[in-house]
């Protein structure tokens, strides 16, 4: 680990335009679980095929899976903080040198812990619209009507309502922002995605650049453009990310 984490800080100082690419391993050290990781949702949801969950169409038939697990969800991000990755990419932006962020998460840490430039494109859960009539609602109101409920209706017209996450076999969000930022980047970070999810897992690979992948878990091969991957990192992200700061720093302040 020392020694990818040396490589990584010596990269980062080097580069002028880093973009970040940040799936759900990056949030389970603040108590979020990851869809594939070992203890992950797709794991503990104790259903076959627990991919339905998040897919549009069955939350038309039956939202109630999905309700079952954004009530818990919601309970959750309530009590979580940023984790020291999340911190450390906000300074890393603070200094210049982060310019963006991809994010495949919907939990808002990155924005907690003070990031600016941030592309959700799998949306968020502050938004809520009814599906119906379109009547916005924010997270409080469809949290509170899940404490009286296990459906949140629309006053207006009774419909379900939904947050403003992006299920599988909806469009993803700031799809062309994403890739713009992407391609100017000379040094893209790819932290705690399993890669398993298009067309996200192929954004790292638009860069001109480098690609360093942290990622604890199998990381999906079939990616194109293998030669732009610095390494791969299979490390717990907080312990190799207050390596690689401790490094950075005292490299930059010498
Ligand atoms: P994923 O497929 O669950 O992959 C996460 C990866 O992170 C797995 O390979 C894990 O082994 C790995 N991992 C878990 N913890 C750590 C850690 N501490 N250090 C290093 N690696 C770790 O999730 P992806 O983001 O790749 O898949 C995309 C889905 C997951 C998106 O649609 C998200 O909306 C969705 N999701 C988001 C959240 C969230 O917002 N926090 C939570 C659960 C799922």
């Amino acid at each position: 680990m020392e020694e990818l984490a040396e490589k990584s800080a010596e990269l980062i100082l080097k580069a002028n335009y880093i973009s970040v690419l940040s799936g759900a391993g990056i949030s389970t050290a603040a108590g979020i679980p990851d869809f594939r990781g070992p203890q992950g949702i797709y794991k503990t949801a104790g259903i076959e095929n627990p991919e339905r969950i998040f897919d549009i169409n069955y939350f038309y038939k039956d939202p109630h899976p999905f309700y079952k697990f954004h009530r818990s969800f919601l309970e959750t991000i309530r009590k979580v903080q940023p984790t020291f990755t999340h911190l450390f990419l906000s300074r890393l932006e603070k200094e210049g040198k982060i310019k963006g962020i991809v994010t495949q998460n919907i939990d808002s840490l990155h924005q907690k812990a003070g990031s600016k430039n941030i592309y959700e494109i799998h949306g968020g859960f502050l938004e809520n619209y009814c599906t119906k009539c379109g009547e916005k609602y924010s997270e409080e109101e469809v949290y509170k009507k899940l404490l009286k409920k296990t459906l949140p209706q629309c006053d207006k017209c009774g419909s379900i309502i939904k947050p403003d996450v992006v299920l599988f076999g909806e469009e993803v969000k700031f799809l062309s922002e994403a890739e713009n930022l992407i391609r100017n980047s000379d040094l893209v970070l790819v932290l705690g995605s399993s890669l398993a999810v298009a067309p996200a897992c192929n954004l790292p690979f638009l860069t001109k650049g480098k690609v360093i992948i942290v990622n604890k878990g199998k990381v999906l091969a079939g990616y194109g453009a293998k030669d732009k991957i610095a390494f791969i990192v299979e490390e717990d992200l907080d312990t190799f990310f207050k390596e690689v700061a401790r490094k950075y720093y005292s490299h930059r302040y010498k």
